[in-house]
């Protein structure tokens, strides 16, 4: 049995993590068999999460993880793609998990209304024994986090600018998709997993943001979002 370590959900969704949501919806979308256990960052691979274990083989990051399932599982959702359709799926995937992801890390962790909601959250996944240590560990990570996006850059903009940088991001995804059930027809591919995993996440994070907005505003993103939870996720998975 493959096993996910990933980080525990919230606000409706299978995890605080939009990596971790991605793997989980791959796997579900491909009908791997597989269990979550809650991850501990300093016993990843990588040190990032999520991770898998399968027999002996230990593999941290979602898209090396998805490569290792194609090779050792088969490859149903992409097997029949061309090289275009490829590129303008890596193209999505990369700007959402490249550049996306900077929005959702400053809007949670450095924004302070963003960490107002996001600190008890987070705070509240923590295991008992871990739960008097909660502050200390939460502004040592929130200090960790302050240090990364200043050296990506996220941070060395406004709120305003890195608002409009997301929500140009999903205009791209919500014009890309047009009114196809999935980013690249009418079937599902890998790179939904991507696509639903950040759409979601800005959605379910409940902080009114422009990028937010954005996405409550457009009926596509809404309705592709509706349509693949209910596709692909049981509803009880999805409670927080
Ligand atoms: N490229 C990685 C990114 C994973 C990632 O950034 N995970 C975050 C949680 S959303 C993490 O583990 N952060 C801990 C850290 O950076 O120390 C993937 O696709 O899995």
């Amino acid at each position: 049995m493959l096993t996910v370590h990933a980080s525990p959900g919230a606000w409706g969704l299978t995890s605080i993590s939009p990596f971790c949501i991605k793997l989980e919806a791959y796997l579900k979308m491909v009908g791997l068999p597989y269990r979550v256990v809650p991850a501990d960052p300093r016993t990843a691979p990588k040190g990032k999460i999520p991770f898998i274990v399968e027999g002996g083989v230990r593999l941290g990051d979602s898209q090396f993880i998805i490569e290792y399932l194609k090779q050792n599982h088969g490859d149903p959702l992409d097997a029949k793609l061309g090289t275009a359709e490829r590129a303008l799926g890596h193209a999505v995937r990369r700007m959402l998990e490249e550049g996306t992801y900077f929005h959702s890390l400053h809007e949670r962790w450095l924004d302070d209304e963003g960490w107002r909601v996001f600190n008890p959250v987070f705070r509240g996944l923590f295991p008992p024994f871990l739960r008097p240590f909660g502050f200390a560990i939460a502004g040592s990570v929130r200090r960790q986090v302050r240090r990364t996006l200043y050296g990506q850059g996220t941070s060395r903009h406004s709120r305003e600018e890195i608002q409009a940088m997301a929500r140009d991001d999903l205009a791209a995804v919500a014009t890309l998709l047009g009114n196809k059930p999935f980013l690249l027809g009418d079937a599902p591919t890998s790179f939904d997993a991507t696509v639903y995993a950040f759409v979601a996440s800005v959605a379910a994070f409940p902080l009114d943001s422009s990028p937010r907005r954005y996405v409550l505003a457009q009926d596509n993103l809404v309705k592709y979002q509706e349509r693949f939870q209910q596709r692909f996720f049981h509803p009880t998975r999805l409670a927080a």
